[in-house]
């Protein structure tokens, strides 16, 4: 897709699929539930987020979900940061490449049929290791753009179901978004119908 972002169409088969769409219900019973954050000026966002490891709240990273309910957050679970470090040496095919790859927090994202994502960078993490993206249920239309703007030049595709993303070197920092949601898209092989949901890998490069 350009240096360092690479697309892996059916990363993960139907079982696996199903495997994290399961996990991430069984998330929302833990001690956080999944929330709209509220950005800064006030307004909600429209997708719904819950967080392992370290929790994200606009714009910063708490070991305590400060914005929700306090509670602590789980763990990242070893299978999952395991799944990261798979994702990585694939789709950079390099073994290598995922050495050192420790991600020590997921955003799990479940976009309703109306749900957006407007463009943004993530830099709220302290290091530059690659994110690793996957998703399931529905297609959504995904844009991506350049590093130093959030208009034009970007690169709009489809995200489908098992689709892995892996954007690492240049691609890290690049303004990104996701404009739109194919309701009623996805294989009910996969788990989940009514809505999209995507689980980024990070390390927040935080201690
Ligand atoms: C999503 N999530 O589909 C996306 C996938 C987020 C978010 O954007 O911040 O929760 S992550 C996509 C990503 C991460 C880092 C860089 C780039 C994309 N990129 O260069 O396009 O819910
Ligand atoms: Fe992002």
């Amino acid at each position: 897709m350009g240096p360092g972002a690479v697309h892996v169409p059916g990363w993960l088969d139907p079982a696996r699929q199903r495997r994290l769409v399961e996990s991430c219900r069984g998330f929302g019973r833990g001690p956080v539930p999944y929330r709209a954050a509220k950005l800064p000026g006030g307004h909600e966002m429209s997708v719904r987020t819950l967080c392992l490891g370290w929790h994200w709240q606009p714009y910063r990273y708490t070991r305590t979900a400060d914005d929700v309910n306090g509670a602590r957050v789980p763990d990242l679970p070893a299978w999952l940061a395991g799944w990261g470090r798979r994702a990585v040496a694939d789709a950079y095919a390099d073994p290598a490449a995922a050495e050192g790859y420790e991600p020590d927090t997921a955003l799990i994202n479940f976009y309703a049929g109306t749900a957006r994502m407007g463009m943004h960078q993530d830099k709220d993490e302290q290091a530059d290791f690659p994110v690793v993206s996957l998703s399931v249920g529905d297609d959504c239309l995904f844009r991506f753009g350049n590093t130093a703007a959030r208009g034009r030049p970007y690169t709009d595709l489809r995200l489908r179901s098992g689709d892995l993303f892996v954007f690492g070197g240049p691609s890290r920092y690049a303004y990104h978004g996701v404009p739109k949601i194919y309701l009623g898209t996805a294989d009910p092989e996969c788990g989940l119908t009514g809505g999209r949901l995507n689980v980024t890998l990070r390390v927040t490069g935080l201690a």
